[in-house]
């Protein structure tokens, strides 16, 4: 009987995490920031923008494709301003510039990160005011696969700017970070 009194005790000690355990779907999209379509996987999305009145900022996630074709990303629409794909390269001289992107690719079987630094998802004409516990919609559209909405989490623009000096080792006071 003294193996069954500590499965009694277990069950008793583990039992909301049995419930927990048991449904996995319901909890997903509240705690794990995923987007799925087809094989495509977006996850980790936030937004980075310089104050609560800011016009411009920046998105990032990083998407995996399990499909065995590289997946093209053609389009990006926000419901609060106009998105844009973006990507940064830093000139001999240390200067950071903009390109605008006609479309990403994620490699067959791989990824692709959006990342301060790299290819970011560019916001302008922002018309809403920005507070954590609002959604930022986002549509993302691939080429085959169609389109995908994912909510993008508000992030403070300070971590990231302390982020991004500490990737790069270099402290730039610029406002545009990405
Ligand atoms: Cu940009």
């Amino acid at each position: 009987m003294k193996g069954c009194a500590i499965i009694y005790f277990l069950l008793k000690k583990y039992i909301f995490w049995f419930f927990l355990a048991a449904f996995p779907v319901c909890l997903i999209p509240v705690n794990a920031a995923e987007f799925e379509l087809k094989g495509i996987t977006v996850s980790n999305p936030h937004l980075v923008v310089f104050g609560k009145n800011a016009k411009s900022g920046a998105g990032y996630f990083v998407i995996s494709n399990k499909n065995s074709d590289p997946v093209i990303l053609k389009k990006v629409t926000a419901d609060f301003g106009k998105a844009m794909l973006h990507m940064t390269h830093v000139d001999k001289k240390g200067v950071a510039k903009m390109k605008h992107l006609e479309s990403i690719a994620v490699p067959a079987n791989g990824l692709l990160k959006l990342e301060p630094g790299g290819i970011h998802i560019m916001f302008v004409n922002i018309s809403i005011e920005f507070n954590e516990s609002s959604k930022h919609l986002v549509t993302l559209v691939f080429e085959e696969q169609g389109s995908l909405d994912i909510d993008l989490k508000l992030k403070s623009a300070k971590k990231s700017r302390k982020a991004h000096k500490h990737k790069h080792g270099h402290g730039h006071s610029q406002k545009h970070d990405h």
